[in-house]
């Protein structure tokens, strides 16, 4: 027998011998054949059908993508266009001629990635290993955010009360946006302010062909706008996050970090010194009332020793009101088991409640700033309160750093070890994130002590001729100095928005009598750190910039994708305070005047508060992050207010040294 024969193939004959003269006889003809076929073979057809017609709908959103690539260049070149204009590189002539200082030769030790391509050695490029990327802020929880293109500083003078005034806000806001699963109120009345160089800041107005005419305007105003900028972010705090730590602006709500009314503390000393009695009152009826340290929680030492800490020690010498100074002595005790280490290099942490402290879970190191950075504040605790003991403990710190090896012309590295007592992660030096304000409290404390601690002083001057010798850099455009970072000797062309505190730092030292090439050097990278703002397309600094060695993109500035956020951070402004009290050039108002008309802009939200913003790049879609970090309050806006105020004896810088949380504590009388 012979098996049923087996067809190996299928044969399909779609064509026909015959010409068909018109439809109908070719559509009986395609059924006939249809019904000629086997049940497989019209299995057959239909899944290789099927099959066809699911690979054409999966392949559509591509093919439309390359045909959108190909006929729509004109938009294509639009966007390049765009992006190159991105960080709008100064025209030459722009940046001022400032005095030289002298900047060592670049060429030698330039690290490859900074060469253009072609003119690298052809060796293999082998894989780098994953960077690790330092987070955001490295001094806080994670950020928040908000929606910023707001100008509505010019609010009435008396603050209405403020759940009636959200109610009418309520009223007038039309529509709520959803943006990025945030959800915001359209903006109203916002109103266009003067920069500086009497552009008007740019709105939506201004591409519709609306440009107004410059308007000068005096300090008296940008005082009071300063003012009014306080209360506004108050309005926030307090209608959403009172006696919390942060205000989540665009959330209407808080953030909490350790619990202790972060932001109201932080501010204290502000709202005296802008003048702002009953909001002042308020908030000490607070502190009297609410604020206990006998809490079973963990604060990071630096943290809160700055801010509350510094904050109670400086509103107590303000006012001289002995609840602020009860509370610090207060917190003070409660910080010191953070000492009780083999080394007596301070932990990192310490639960105020239970009275232990510990390093964070991954290691036993401290951060060198932070175990640096907190003299100021318990040298003067132990002035007021007579007591040696907080004094003693960061003095052994200061004495341990000062004779430890590890340092390079001066420059600490980032960690310390609280067992061993040395510095560890050795070979990576910068003037940002981790070491920035181990520099200053060297100045700082000299000053504070009436110049009498010559080994604080020596390390300091040290330090800075470290920092010229190692650091300095300029770009080729416009010839930027810059402060780049080193690690294992080579430098990389960045620089945090930290870093910016080093301009005032050195006009105060040259101030005080250290070397003039200070000060020329203050005035050179005051500038760099105007430009981080300038080159940008919201006016606000990104949190770190890579700065060109090179010519080969045209631009003095770039900055990556993950580095595109500001804080409201306070540090340029800081810096432009001193630079305007020691030289009394108008244009570092003038400066920050530009730098408040921006974070009124894309920072400010309507219902109260400012935000942290994602993108500094993009003015239309700023990313707002909800979150208004204490400093802003503490630190920005005081320094603003002074940097308008025609009051120099208000704080006196003979008088005072700032905390790096901007508390000002008084400078020693000789006697002490
Ligand atoms: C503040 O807490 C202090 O100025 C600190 O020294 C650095 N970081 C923030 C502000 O940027």
């Amino acid at each position: 027998m012979y098996p049923p024969q087996r067809k190996d193939f299928v044969s399909l004959t779609l064509g026909d011998q015959h010409s068909y003269t018109n439809g109908k006889h070719r559509r009986q003809s395609c059924w006939r054949k249809w019904k000629q076929l086997s049940r497989l073979q019209r299995s057959l057809v239909l899944f290789l059908l099927a099959f066809l017609f699911i690979c054409g709908i999966l392949s559509y959103p591509s093919l439309m993508e390359q045909w959108r690539g190909f006929s729509d260049r004109s938009v294509k070149e639009y966007w390049v266009d765009m992006d190159n204009r991105g960080l709008r590189p100064i025209p030459p002539g722009l940046v001022p001629k400032l005095p030289v200082v002298p900047v060592p030769e670049v060429i030698q030790d330039i690290p490859l990635e900074v060469l253009p391509e072609l003119q690298r050695p052809s060796v293999p490029i082998l894989p780098k290993p994953p960077a690790m990327r330092k987070p955001p802020s490295k001094r806080g929880p994670p950020a928040l955010q908000k929606r910023g293109n707001v100008t509505d500083w010019q609010v009435k003078d008396k603050e209405e009360p403020v759940a009636k005034k959200d109610e009418e806000e309520g009223k007038e806001a039309k529509t709520v946006i959803s943006w990025r699963g945030a959800m915001i109120e359209e903006e109203q009345g916002t109103e266009l302010q003067p920069t500086a160089h009497g552009k008007e800041a740019e709105t939506p107005a201004d591409s519709e062909g609306a440009t107004p005419k410059p308007v000068t305007v005096k300090n008296v105003d940008r005082v009071e706008a300063v003012r009014e900028a306080f209360r506004h972010a108050w309005k926030g705090y307090k209608a959403f996050a009172w006696g919390h730590d942060e205000l989540k602006p665009i959330s209407k709500t808080h953030g909490e970090w350790f619990g202790l009314g972060l932001t109201l503390i932080d501010a204290l000393d502000t709202m005296w010194i802008l003048g702002l009695k009953d909001e002042f009152e308020e908030a000490r009826k607070w502190v009297e009332t609410e604020l206990s340290f006998s809490k079973n929680v963990d604060v990071n030492l630096f943290e809160s020793t700055i801010r509350i800490l510094g904050g109670l020690l400086s509103t107590y010498n303000l006012t001289g009101d002995t609840l602020f100074l009860d509370k610090a002595k207060d917190i003070g005790s409660r910080l010191m088991p953070a000492f009780k280490t083999p080394s007596k290099i301070p932990f990192s942490d310490v639960n105020i409640g239970k009275g232990t402290a510990h390093p964070p879970r991954w290691t036993t190191d401290s951060t060198v700033a932070e175990v640096t950075s907190i003299q100021l504040e318990f040298r003067e605790l132990s002035r007021l309160t007579h007591d040696p003991q907080y004094q003693t403990a960061v003095e052994e710190v200061t004495r341990q750093v000062h004779k430890l090896e590890g340092k390079h012309d001066g420059l600490v590295p980032m960690f310390i070890n609280t067992n061993s007592g040395k510095f560890t992660r050795r070979g990576a030096f910068t003037l940002g994130a981790r070491a920035d304000s181990y520099y200053e409290y060297l100045l700082k404390q000299w000053l504070q002590g009436g110049k009498k601690e010559t080994e604080l002083l020596e390390d300091y001057i040290q330090a800075i001729e470290g920092v010229k010798k190692n650091l300095l850099r300029q770009t080729s455009l416009s010839k930027l100095t810059f402060i780049g970072e080193l690690s294992n000797g080579r430098l990389s062309p960045k620089m945090d928005h930290l870093v910016c505190f080093l301009p005032g730092t050195l006009a105060l030292g040259a101030h005080n009598g250290l070397p003039a090439d200070h000060m020329d050097l203050a005035l050179q990278l005051i500038e760099t750190c105007h430009q981080m703002y300038v080159q940008m397309e919201t006016g606000l600094s990104p949190e770190i910039a890579h700065f060109n060695l090179q010519y080969h993109n045209g631009r003095d500035i770039d900055v990556k994708p993950a580095d595109r956020h500001n804080l409201l951070r306070p540090e340029t402004v800081e810096s432009l305070f001193y630079m305007y009290r020691f030289t009394k050039d108008s244009k570092y108002r003038d400066w920050g005047w530009d730098i408040l008309q921006s974070f009124n802009k894309h920072t400010r939200v309507p219902s109260g508060g400012y935000t942290s913003i994602g993108n500094v790049r993009d003015p239309l879609n700023p990313a707002p992050r909800d979150k208004m970090e204490s400093f802003f309050l503490g630190e920005t806006l005081k320094y603003l207010f002074l940097l308008f105020s025609d009051d120099r004896e208000l704080i006196s810088l003979d008088k005072y040294v700032f905390n790096t949380e901007a508390h000002p504590l008084p400078i020693w009388p000789s006697t002490s």
